[in-house]
């Protein structure tokens, strides 16, 4: 499977809209997302697997990979491609122990320090953020540009930036050194969400031509 964190979408359940995960996902994956997460945090065990195996099936059809934040259970019996672990998840060594070390292990980071460590440890890639003000996170605050360049600068492995990235957020991004985007509400939150993925595909296709022209880009393998 082809692996490129470029357009890292994240799952959530909007019962207002009437879209659950599954929906975020397919539209996502119809639109040209590159990578699905899925972010369940209200849900049993065995709902959230049943979930997990329905998205699988579509990732796997797309050819892209599935990561699942959190829940190594999850990721272990949906045998998702990869999980997602931040600061009070999981340790990355812990997770790498159960998984194997065939799967990815991503990790949420806010400082290059933690970036540097996280690579160590053995995480596959780095989330950084949020990079600007978003609702998905409360209680934290915006990093900013400068802190994509400097995990980029320090760690060999992806950096994915979040938190807050529209499309029209997509080229600074990537301009600043993100090998990857990873959204929630601008697909999720869309009117239309396969038109939404499909302009932030167009936004990173661009930019990452801009930037790299046509050498290999960092996370896409
Ligand atoms: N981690 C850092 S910011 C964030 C997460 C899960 C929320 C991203 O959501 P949105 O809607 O793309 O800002
Ligand atoms: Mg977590």
């Amino acid at each position: 499977m082809m692996i490129d964190l470029g357009l890292y979408v994240i799952t959530t359940s909007i019962p207002a809209l009437g879209r659950d995960h599954y929906d975020v996902a397919a539209a996502a994956i119809e639109g040209g997302a590159t990578a699905i997460q899925l972010r369940i945090k209200k849900r049993s065990m065995g709902e959230a697997l049943k979930i997990a195996n329905a998205i699988h099936e579509l990732t796997q059809e797309a050819g892209i990979p599935l990561i699942i934040n959190d829940h190594v259970g999850i990721a272990m019996a949906s045998k998702a491609e990869g999980l997602h672990i931040g600061p009070d998840d999981i340790s990355v060594p812990s997770a790498l122990r159960m998984l194997g070390s065939g799967v990815m292990v991503g990790k949420s980071t806010s400082k290059h320090v933690e970036a540097i460590k996280a690579e160590k440890e053995g995480a596959s890639y780095v989330g950084v953020g949020p990079i600007y003000a978003t609702e998905n996170k409360p209680g934290t605050t915006p990093i900013g540009l400068q802190r994509i360049t400097k995990a980029s600068a320090v760690v060999g492995v992806p950096v994915v930036a979040i938190g807050g990235i529209d499309a029209s957020r997509v080229p600074e991004c990537i301009k600043a050194g993100a090998d990857g985007i990873a959204v929630i509400s601008a697909v999720a939150m869309a009117d239309d969400m396969v038109a939404a993925t499909a302009a932030l595909r167009q936004e990173l296709d661009n930019a990452r031509e801009k930037m790299h022209g046509g050498e290999r880009v960092k996370g896409r393998r």
